[in-house]
């Protein structure tokens, strides 16, 4: 039984009403829309104890009917020598936007806390009607954002985009944007307090201001049901159009020209067949460009047209079955003492080490990372996994909790929806089996199937030992009946035992579905030698990898892996002086991009992998 059901296209259009405000998340898809850049430098003032957000009574100054102007959002400057204002952005020291502040400033490097910036900008020119809307491609990890003193809204989860709409708001010169980022952890949030990477804060995303037309397309999806027909469907949100408006959904290299008309939310849905269409796969990213329009405004885009199934322990990716020579990585690039990716530059050279170790596979853990390396890996044929940060530990009874991960669900399939690179979206990591996660995760895995039939769902699960067998492993647990593919990480021969434990180990997984390791792996130093059994040196961790990946061909229905990690990345948990230094050395690559002696033997065992495949397919080719 194929385990992908399609979905009405109706249930999705939960996602239609106008935008307003973050609050109510609307996805609207800016990276192909001309805009006006607001990054650079910012002006920043350190505020630990929020003195620019609450008085001394701890009252909320954006809560009251007029904020004073000790208020920082309202960016005052005293008008005359008698008025006592205890801040001034103009005089105070600067970030670079998009950036993490841990990073850019030796002084903030183990902040937590509230920093506010502010940027003075001009407004961009605008015809008519035309609408102005501010997008963030990230802040972490709650963003409270105002515009000349006026709060415009706020924005909770690190990793995933917001935005407000400005029309009428701007004035022609000297807009004082003004934005309190606070990357406080919370025990309540997602992530919860405690996970295993460095809690990088600031607006690490672009700040864009986009026009637009009064009536515009403001999101849409296409994708392709079925590999042999070449059958497409797809929808297009009009905002600020209610019913009868005309939407052009063009696909030129396929001939494919199709009208719809909107129906009372401004959604329109499409059907279409794709004739000789070349499907995308890592070996053949073929891209289509596709055109959406209504009236005088116009989306341009490109996609790949893919399907990705799990049929028994098969997974398939254009009904052939695949191989996932997978790696994780953190967004993180830390050459030069960087943090947080923040350039296509960056994101490529990540997946150029991928493809350096013949991988075709990445897990962007633990968090949706930015949109360009998904737009990459969409270039360069690299398939990936992406994640919400449901990490360890979260509150799993707490209602509010559960709309925080619903809500950075809906943010991660509402931007990516389109690319043919993601085959999987994951909805946890690590989470202990209880009754309220079992619940807490069965909504989430409803409601990403509700948005998304195109794709298999997965979480990363454990495993745990048989009580009257210790080597022998069983992989149970209520979430993977709800699962596509049974993905799970696990590390004998780190917290497990040595590594010669995996020449014993058996496993026993009892479901008639793709199994998927999603983690395994141990620390190494680079540069430290010494013999195969001792801890931290490469030669540990290049067994370690020999062992396991021998352990893992005996699986069955074991169709790749993504071994934690591709590169070594910071992490507060990570302290032993000489050897971590802040560090998580699990790294087949330094953090500066030295390769260990790992590298090479996950990259021979793909290379084989590959190969094994090629061989395959001409043997099927000559049958
Ligand atoms: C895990 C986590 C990952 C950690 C890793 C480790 O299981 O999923 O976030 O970094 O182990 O190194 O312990």
């Amino acid at each position: 039984m194929k385990t992908i059901i399609m979905t009405a296209l109706s249930t999705l259009l939960g996602l239609t009403s106008l935008a307003a405000s973050a609050t109510e998340f609307q996805p609207f898809q800016t990276y192909t829309r001309p805009a006006l850049p607001l990054n650079g430098e910012w002006k920043i003032i350190v505020d630990p104890y929020e003195n620019g957000y609450y008085n001394y009574r701890y009252e909320p100054f954006d809560q009251m009917d007029n904020p004073p102007r000790s208020a920082y959002f309202r960016d005052a400057k005293p008008r005359h020598s008698g008025e006592l204002i205890e801040y001034d952005f103009d005089a105070s020291e600067s970030l670079t936007v998009p950036g993490d502040w841990n990073t850019q400033k030796e002084k903030l490097y183990y902040y937590e806390g509230s920093i506010w910036y502010r940027k003075l900008f001009n407004a961009p020119a605008t015809e008519g009607k035309q609408r102005t809307f501010l997008h963030f491609g990230a802040a972490n990890y709650r963003a409270d954002v105002y515009l000349n003193g006026e709060k415009l809204g706020h924005h909770v989860g690190g990793f995933t985009p917001f935005y407000f709409e400005t029309t009428g708001k701007l004035k022609p010169q000297g807009n004082s944007l003004v934005v309190k980022v606070d990357n406080k952890r919370q025990r309540d949030g997602v992530p919860t307090l405690n996970t295993d990477w460095w809690n990088y804060g600031g607006i690490t995303r672009s700040v864009r201001l986009l026009v637009t037309p009064e009536v515009f397309v403001r999101d849409y999806k296409i994708q392709l049901n079925d590999h042999k027909t070449g059958e497409l469907s797809g929808y297009a949100v009009v905002d600020g159009a209610g019913a009868g408006r005309e939407v052009r959904l063009t696909l030129p290299q396929l001939n494919i020209d199709v009208r719809a008309t909107t129906n009372a939310e401004g959604v329109a849905t499409f059907s279409a067949r794709a004739v000789g269409a070349q499907l995308w796969s890592p070996d053949s990213p073929r891209m289509y460009q596709v055109i959406v329009r209504t009236g005088n405004d116009r989306l341009d885009d490109e996609v790949g047209l893919r399907t990705i199934e799990a049929e028994g322990k098969q997974l398939l990716l254009n009904g052939k079955p695949i191989f996932l020579r997978g790696i994780s990585l953190h967004e993180e690039y830390a050459v030069d003492g960087g943090g947080r990716v923040t350039s296509v530059e960056e994101a490529r050279k990540q997946l150029q080490w991928a493809r350096d170790l013949n991988a075709n596979f990445v897990r962007l853990a633990h968090y949706p990372h930015n949109e360009h390396i998904v737009r990459l890996a969409d270039q360069l044929g690299v398939m990936l996994w992406s994640e919400i940060p449901v990490y360890w530990t979260i509150n799993w009874d707490s209602e509010e909790t559960y709309q925080n991960a619903q809500a950075q669900l809906e943010e991660m399939i509402g931007r990516d929806k389109n690319r043919a690179s993601i085959i999987i979206w994951s909805l946890a990591n690590e989470t202990p089996v209880s009754e309220a996660r079992n619940r807490f995760l069965t909504r989430l895995a409803d409601r990403a199937r509700s948005l998304d039939s195109s794709r298999l769902i997965s979480a990363a699960m454990e495993k745990h030992y048989d009580p009257e067998n210790p080597e022998r492993a069983i992989v149970e647990d209520p979430l993977a009946e709800l699962m596509d593919i049974v993905s799970f990480n696990q590390y004998i021969g780190w917290y497990d035992g040595l590594h010669e434990k995996a020449e014993r180990v058996t496993w026993h997984i009892p479901y008639d579905k793709p199994v998927f390791i999603s983690e395994f792996g141990a620390g190494a130093k680079q540069g430290l030698q010494g013999d195969s059994n001792t801890l931290w040196t490469e030669a540990y961790q290049a067994e370690l990898y020999r062992k396991t990946l021998a352990m893992l061909d005996k699986i069955d229905g074991f169709v790749g892996t993504s071994p934690w990690i591709l590169a070594d990345f910071r992490s507060p948990r990570r302290a032993l002086p000489g050897v971590q230094d802040d560090f998580n050395r699990k790294g087949l690559l330094s953090e500066t991009g030295v390769p260990k002696e790992a590298f090479g033997v996950l990259r021979e065992y793909y290379r084989q992998r590959a190969l094994e495949r090629v061989t395959v397919e001409k043997a099927e080719q000559s049958e």
